[in-house]
């Protein structure tokens, strides 16, 4: 069981991407045939739920064509702008294992996960915490991750055992797992290259692999060579960095609506726990402050403050937003809490480390120490005393006995 990894990587690809959101948001829609794409005939599916897939209908369809093979299904317009809030929920939660995530569309992302076993363990279990933390982050959705040692190895491997599935494909086993695949799996590959290989009498990744470079080279041209190596599993292309944001923030949905103060600054003070850590991974300060608040009339409000001076502390986030909640008029109930740093600068810029003293030196033991166990046992894994036993207020001490082990 045990391979050599060179190298760690995952992809992730939610499950009938906008079709889940939309049965997410109307859970009259869950369990039924869904598509997604205008209600004209004359348009195409965007994409199907699982329902109707059996149906034979799928992403670009004629929605004509589409409601003929399937006409219990019900037609849902697409909300771009909600598509893309659960995108950003999606890259946060992977940017919590790794800074080099880099998406590919809104639905999906490689993370390089290379020298992350000590933290996260075994390639499988880094392929289980990925899809927990994105259930998590998203409000229950699914995401389908293939995990191996190469980009292209991963991404076939993700849609492997679509939908929810995990596929883990270690270095060794490469060559022998592509074999049986379909050309149609051979990422990059146009409906055209497929074309043109099935008529060269290829039906699998494996014949592509055994076949003459020379051959594949006369037949589609230089990237002949370069499907060649696909097929063998010969991928060096290295996860690319994902730039830096201009702001970073944590929000939730939460399962309930919530009026109290006291349970919205506990959302507070986990959003800007997970804030701040991912400031301090990311070796960022925040120059301000913003609090979101929805309320269930799925109204957004939000407040915001600047900082005296630039800061990665959770605790200085969580004071700042615990007083904002002041300057809201609304009393809820709200449906979402957020926190958001913003104006944010790369901490080796900035000369305001310097206070190793007092207060200060001890919210940054305690954010250090919560951050080492987000990195042991996944993000998630720690509350502060505070979340655990329902108060509310500032705590100086952590206790490590709320760990739970699920990521
Ligand atoms: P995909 O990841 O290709 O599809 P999917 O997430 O719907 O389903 P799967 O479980 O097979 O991954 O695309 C992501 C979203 O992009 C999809 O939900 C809708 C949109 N999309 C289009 O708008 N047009 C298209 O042709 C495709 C393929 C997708
Ligand atoms: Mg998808």
């Amino acid at each position: 069981v045990s391979a050599v990894w060179p190298r760690i990587i995952a992809h992730a690809d939610m499950d009938a991407f906008y079709a889940s959101i939309e049965q997410h948001d109307a859970p009259e829609l869950r369990g039924r045939p869904v598509l997604v794409g205008p209600r004209s005939l004359r348009g195409v599916v965007l994409t199907a739920s699982y329902e109707a897939r059996p149906f034979g209908v799928g992403s670009a369809m004629p929605m004509a064509r589409a409601r003929r093979l399937c006409p219990q299904a019900v037609v849902v317009p697409p909300r771009f702008e909600r598509y893309k809030q659960v995108s950003a929920q999606l890259m946060r939660a992977l940017a919590d294992f790794s800074a080099r995530v880099e998406p590919l569309s809104l639905d999906e992302a490689f993370v390089d996960m290379s020298g992350s076993s000590h933290i996260f363990g075994d390639a499988r279990s880094i392929g289980a915490r990925l899809k927990a933390a994105i259930r998590e982050a998203t409000g229950g959705l699914t995401a389908s991750v293939g995990v191996s040692a190469s980009k292209y190895v991963a991404k076939v491997a993700s849609s492997f055992a679509k939908p929810d599935g995990l596929t883990v494909v270690p270095p060794d086993e490469v060559r022998a797992w592509l074999a049986p695949q379909p050309i149609s799996r051979l990422w990059g590959a146009g409906p055209k290259t497929q074309a043109r290989l099935a008529e060269m009498g290829f039906a699998t990744i494996g014949d592509v692999a055994g076949a003459d470079p020379a051959r594949l080279t006369a037949a589609l041209g230089r990237i002949g060579v370069r499907f060649h190596a696909l097929s063998r599993g010969e991928d060096v292309r290295e996860v690319a960095a994902s730039r830096t944001a201009k702001s970073l923030s944590c929000e939730r949905t939460l399962e309930r609506d919530i009026d109290s103060r006291e349970e919205i600054e506990r959302q507070l003070r986990k959003a800007a726990d997970g804030v701040g850590r991912r400031l301090r991974k990311n070796r960022l300060l925040a120059g301000g402050v913003r609090v979101k608040l929805k309320t269930s009339a799925f109204r957004v409000l939000t407040r915001q403050q600047s900082l005296p001076a630039e800061t990665q502390s959770s605790e200085v986030l969580y004071g700042t937003a615990a007083a904002l909640l002041a300057a809201f008029d609304e009393r809820g109930p709200f449906r979402l809490v957020g926190v958001c740093a913003y104006d944010l600068c790369s901490a080796a810029e900035s000369t305001q480390l310097d206070l190793d003293v007092g207060d200060g030196a001890r919210s940054r033991r305690l954010d250090a120490a919560l951050d080492a166990v987000a990195r042991r046992f996944g993000p998630g894994a720690v509350q502060r005393g505070s979340d655990a036993i329902g108060q509310s207020g500032i705590v100086g001490d952590v206790n490590l006995d709320f760990l739970n082990d699920d990521g």
